[in-house]
């Protein structure tokens, strides 16, 4: 019995320890502002009045939160071939590694592609976190060249190889006919505070408060790819989807907003900064993120912390700029950082867009059950389990893209 009691109160302590919030964030839903979101749609009374408003959204998004990329004229982007095309998967797929010299970077792609068709493929385009060798054990993808976060003197090695491979569901994505494009993200800008000398930054510099941060450059980075893989014959550039988690997940928004030829957007588990509202003030808030990540957003966005209510937008009105294109916003019930419900809340703010333009939309009133997936042309889901990327996360984005990409020029 008293066992049986002590049992029960290190359960109670190990429930509420492990659902505390950190000091200064909150969880408790009754503690969130009341909301009050900006209209979208303000001005907008048909699809035709939407660019307009697209244009106005767009412009305040940049100039108050990711900050302004150059232009980029792709005849200055190099491609080097050092790496001979190999078979990979035991014969289902080839990997090529071609490399793309741009802006001062060197960024090293790894391609998978099927094996079975000479037809151009749809392809999920993603950034890594550190390294495309962490992402498969095949001792043929390179090893990153550059500096790497939480490694032995940021240098990769080869006790990486391998290491974030359950978060890379590439037989299926293979099995499916679709190809699977990754980069390391710190190729184009090593995620760390150095006042913009490093990565693309180190030749745009970063003139003023309106200027491109981390987030902004890793996005372009997106873009700048996408013109590769538009002279790629192996892959069918009008329908690459762009997928990322986490901070790379704030990443593919802001590269789906920026790029309307992003056929498709996904965003995985990416809270504060990408799906979820900012002036909900649950789990991580502008603040917090500016603080601990200083370089991600330009200085304008600095302006917001701990005043979130005198924020201009909300992220719904950053995922409304990826409509009509398919949107993917997927949350993980123990992810209370992210902010499951603001992310829920920022795709159903983005719906009355999707329908004035003519598509379905998010087809959900309320929040789905957790592992009840919902499939319009704003997809939603919210599994079981921790922040991260897992297979079921994975089934759910091919099952989409079967749904919005199967056919050519979509
Ligand atoms: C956290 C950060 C989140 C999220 C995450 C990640 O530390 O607070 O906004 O981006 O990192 O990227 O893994």
């Amino acid at each position: 019995m008293k066992h049986h009691l002590l049992a029960c109160i290190f359960m109670v302590t190990m429930a509420t320890t492990s659902t505390a919030a950190p000091s200064g964030i909150s969880y408790n839903e009754d503690k969130t502002p009341k909301l009050d979101l900006p209209d979208p749609l303000k001005g907008v009374q048909d699809a035709k009045s939407w660019p307009a408003r697209r244009t106005e959204i767009f412009a305040m998004i940049e100039d108050q939160m990711f900050g302004k990329a150059p232009e980029f004229d792709k005849k200055s982007m190099k491609v080097t071939r050092k790496i001979p095309d190999r078979i990979f998967l035991s014969g289902k797929a080839v990997l090529s590694q071609p490399a793309l010299h741009f802006a001062g970077c060197n960024v090293q792609l790894m391609i998978v592609r099927p094996a079975d068709t000479r037809e151009p493929v749809p392809a999920f385009l993603a950034y890594n976190f550190r390294g495309n060798h962490t992402v498969h054990q095949d001792p043929a993808i390179a090893l990153a060249s550059g500096w790497v976060p939480r490694t032995k003197g940021n240098k990769a090695s080869e006790d990486h190889r391998g290491q974030s491979s359950p978060r890379w569901d590439i037989q299926k994505i293979i099995e499916k006919g679709y190809a699977l494009v990754t980069v390391y993200c710190g190729d184009v800008d090593p995620d760390f505070h150095d006042h913009f000398k490093n990565g693309v930054h180190a030749k745009y510099g970063k003139p003023d408060a309106g200027q491109w941060g981390t987030i902004a450059a890793w996005s372009w980075g997106l873009s700048r790819i996408l013109d590769y893989l538009e002279d790629e014959p192996a892959i069918d550039a009008k329908r690459v989807a762009v997928m990322g988690h986490s901070r790379l997940g704030k990443t593919s928004l802001w590269a789906g907003a920026s790029d309307t030829r992003f056929a498709l957007v996904i965003s995985n588990n990416s809270g504060c900064g990408g799906a979820a509202l900012s002036k909900r003030r649950f789990g991580e808030t502008v603040h917090r993120i500016n603080s601990s990540f200083p370089h991600w957003f330009c200085d304008n966005f600095k302006k917001y912390n701990n005043k979130e209510d005198i924020l201009p937008f909300d992220q719904h009105m950053l995922l409304a700029l990826v409509a009509p294109r398919p949107l993917y916003v997927a949350s993980a019930e123990k992810d209370q950082w992210a902010d499951p419900r603001g992310e829920f809340l920022a795709a159903k703010g983005a719906d009355p867009v999707y329908r004035i333009l003519g598509t379905e939309g998010l087809p959900a009133d309320s929040m789905p059950a957790v592992n009840k997936p919902v499939h319009g042309r704003i997809g939603y889901h919210i599994r079981s389990g921790k922040h991260d990327v897992t297979s079921y996360d994975w089934k759910q984005y091919l099952a989409f893209a079967d749904k919005h990409l199967k056919k050519k020029g979509q």
